[in-house]
């Protein structure tokens, strides 16, 4: 049985788990001022986990196209307290950061997945991570958020960003991180064009084979959900469900997401009815936890 070592946990990887976003952002691109207080921002968690969230990923740096970036103390600042706040939900904690020194923080305050948008790359993060229990998200970018949507180039996106990927797990293998720890990540939207963005989607199952790790699949309310609706941000919830259950029906095992009660259903509908096609969907066994049993949605 697949399962991924996530710091205080061993999440069992066969049924798609669900990782809800809670910015600690004023500029977040979505929900951005509604939960820059720490206290807003641990009680929206606490909401999603009650939906059904399996992962909960703390971000205080927007990382949209052309956002400013933060300071490394103001970062810290804004997701340590949100961090201890949410130490005693019993859920997964997962920091979306890329610079070391809030890795650090984060590792310190007890969190269980890094998530880095750079994979690892920043000075000392590989170390870093190899040194604690966590788990860690590899993801590929092209470029810097602030510049990285200018103009794209790839001879072939698939394979591109595969190979990265590839080069990105056996880095942190060589620094000691354990495959069983390892969730890899296309970058939907990072430096990708409209057409970038469809070939990697619909490259997911075949990347999953050939990568042999955990792929996690983020594209809630991005704009390529908005060029294929035509709808703005606030109103892409159903097509970030189907973009999901799509993700999840490739093979993906993490999702990640704004609306989480609505992927939730979603996902178990697809269990149900959806055609097995991976392991995620063919076992109907339970998420087990290392330690206390995980909130009541599961
Ligand atoms: C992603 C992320 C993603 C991972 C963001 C947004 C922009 N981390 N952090 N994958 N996106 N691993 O939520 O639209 O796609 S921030």
């Amino acid at each position: 049985m697949q399962k991924l070592l996530c710091g205080r946990f061993e999440l069992l990887l066969h049924r798609p788990l669900v990782m809800g976003i809670v910015n600690v952002t004023p500029d977040s691109f979505s929900d951005g001022g509604c939960f820059d207080s720490t206290a807003a921002a641990a009680a929206h968690a606490r909401k999603l986990v009650e939906a059904g969230a399996d992962i909960l990923d703390i971000g205080g740096e927007s990382t949209r196209p052309g956002a400013a970036t933060v300071p490394v103390e103001e970062e810290i600042r804004r997701v340590v307290p949100v961090l201890q706040a949410l130490q005693s939900m019993n859920v997964p904690l997962s920091v979306d950061t890329r610079k070391p020194e809030v890795m650090r923080a984060a590792l310190e305050a007890g969190v269980d997945l890094v998530n880095d948008i750079a994979a690892l790359e920043g000075v000392g993060a590989l170390e870093l991570v190899a040194q604690s229990g966590a788990a860690v998200c590899l993801m590929h970018k092209q470029g810097d958020p602030r510049s990285m949507q200018s103009a794209p180039e790839y001879a072939d996106v698939v394979a591109e960003v595969t190979n990265y990927l590839a080069a990105r797990r056996d880095a942190a293998l060589a620094a000691g991180i354990a495959r069983e720890r390892i969730l890899l990540d296309p970058g939907f939207g990072f430096g990708k064009t409209f057409e970038h963005n469809v070939a990697l989607f619909r490259a997911l199952a075949a990347m999953r084979q050939e990568l042999g790790c955990p792929l996690l699949v983020g594209v809630s309310r991005k704009s390529m959900l908005g060029q294929i609706t035509g709808k703005p941000v606030g109103e892409r919830a159903s097509a970030s469900v189907a973009a999901a259950v799509l993700a999840a029906q490739a093979g993906a095992e993490v999702i990640r997401v704004h609306d989480v009660a609505g992927t939730v259903d979603a996902l178990k509908v697809l269990r149900t009815l959806g055609v097995a096609c991976c392991e995620a969907l063919r076992d109907n066994a339970r998420l087990s936890v290392k330690g206390p049993v995980l909130g009541p949605n599961d």
